[in-house]
């Protein structure tokens, strides 16, 4: 912290300059800064190496080889920006054997269990049954009720850590036209989840990812909002849907789905990330920062008519991958481009907006938008920080500083994180 400290003041005279220059043009900046300090965004474990691709795996130096060190790490983020409370575990990728001493490590930092992930997409060394032809859907009953079993185990391990949200995610669907009748995987998928569902402890919400497709290339069961929305109504009020920003077709509208599920109560979180062609994982706003704007101008917008607590009230996460980058300096990018893009959500006019959508003043309307768009909110995000003993410069200090040269001194060079 006394590094933070001289990295901040060696940048204090530039950034106040900047800072005050915005607070004189936005009359909502010290509410804007304050809705930065409350918004925390969940760090996926899985996300803290190098996950690679199907193809190849390049390690870096200096990766988490135990869960300890991932929340270490996880740690170190939100040291550094102050956004980053939060983990987000993959079972059994991770499995908190030493449930008390896991917790008590996460709390020494400020750190909160996100929601916990169930793993039914690969089968596990000395697993009964096989999840190649899908695992809640199977046409076998044996193989769902593993499946079953596992995410209730999930559900206990969550309860241990103190996280209160489940997320299931199937990769089960089909590959050929023929292999499966819709209408029984849907049914056996529904009647799966209901027997997860009625194992959440009362205080838990159940979150059911969609993605259109990848492993399965004909058809997945529960490939999108429309499917996660169907499973999600009828399970009852503790189930939502989660949105993952790359598990759609190219192109589709995602923040009129997200607008949609927030007015019928159903969203329940969101994966961030990027893509350019398909599930990507890659850095969030990397590729295409205007939809993400986009995204957060109607989750801004649908939260506030339900009078919904930004932070609090979604489960925001990030889902992503890395091969090229350090995957710590990613994170920091990641994070900073999800706030980047709530702040200028909150920075749109909504009234002027109304007023344009109900005259029928389209060219008012985007220049509305695009005038938050184009806002630099980069000093209300650095003044968030300050006032929350974060860096100024989150990216700038990890380098400066040689954070990661310091991970490998103690973790050696040749580390492969667990996971993915
Ligand atoms: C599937 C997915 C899902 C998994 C994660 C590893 O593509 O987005 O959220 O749990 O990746
Ligand atoms: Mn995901
Ligand atoms: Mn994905």
């Amino acid at each position: 912290s006394g590094s933070i400290q001289a990295h901040n003041d060696s940048l204090l005279k530039d950034h106040v300059r900047r800072f005050d220059f915005l607070r004189e043009n936005i009359p909502a900046a010290e509410d804007i800064v304050s809705k930065l300090i409350a918004f925390q965004v969940a760090i996926p474990s899985w996300a803290l190496g190098t996950g690679g691709t199907r193809f190849g795996r390049f390690s870096g130096p200096g990766e988490p080889g135990t869960l300890e060190e991932k929340i270490l790490d996880v740690a170190l983020l939100h040291q550094l920006n102050r956004s980053s409370g939060a983990i987000s575990l993959h079972i059994p990728w991770d499995i908190p054997d030493h449930p008390d001493s896991i917790r008590s490590l996460a709390d020494k930092y400020g750190i909160r269990f996100d929601a916990v992930n169930s793993n039914t997409f690969q089968d596990q060394p000395g697993q009964a049954q096989s999840y190649k032809f899908g695992s809640l859907q199977h046409v076998d009953k044996a193989v769902r009720k593993q499946a079953i079993e596992h995410n209730i185990e999930v559900i206990r391990h969550g309860v241990a850590l103190g996280s209160n949200t489940l997320t299931v995610w199937l990769a089960d669907g089909s590959c050929f036209p023929g292999q499966l009748n819709f209408r029984r995987a849907f049914l056996n998928t529904l009647e799966s989840l209901q027997e997860i569902y009625a194992a959440l402890p009362a205080d838990w919400k159940m979150l059911v990812e969609y993605k259109a497709y990848e492993p399965n290339f004909y058809s997945t069961t529960v490939g999108d909002w429309g499917q996660s929305h169907l499973l999600a109504s009828k399970l009852g009020n503790k189930a939502y849907t989660l949105v993952d920003l790359g598990h759609h077709h190219p192109n589709t509208n995602i923040e009129q789905i997200v607008s949609l599920l927030l007015m019928e109560g159903k969203l329940g979180g969101f994966h961030f990330n990027d893509s350019k062609y398909g599930d990507d994982d890659l850095t969030v706003g990397s590729i295409k920062p205007y939809q993400l704007f986009l995204i957060f101008n109607e989750l801004v917008e649908g939260m506030d008519a339900r009078k919904m607590d930004h932070a609090l009230e979604l489960a925001w996460m990030i889902d992503a991958s890395h091969n090229v980058k350090d995957p710590l300096e990613d994170l920091l990018q990641s994070v900073e481009a999800i706030l980047l893009a709530y702040a200028q959500a909150l920075l749109v006019d909504r009234q002027s907006l109304y007023h344009a959508q109900q005259e029928n003043d389209v060219v008012k309307a985007q220049e509305i938008l695009q005038d938050a768009f184009r806002t630099d909110c980069r000093p209300l995000l650095a003044e968030a920080r300050l006032r929350s003993g974060g860096a100024l410069h989150p990216l700038g200090i990890f380098r400066d500083m040689q954070l990661r040269r310091t991970l490998t001194e103690q973790r050696g060079i040749h580390t492969v994180a667990t996971g993915l």
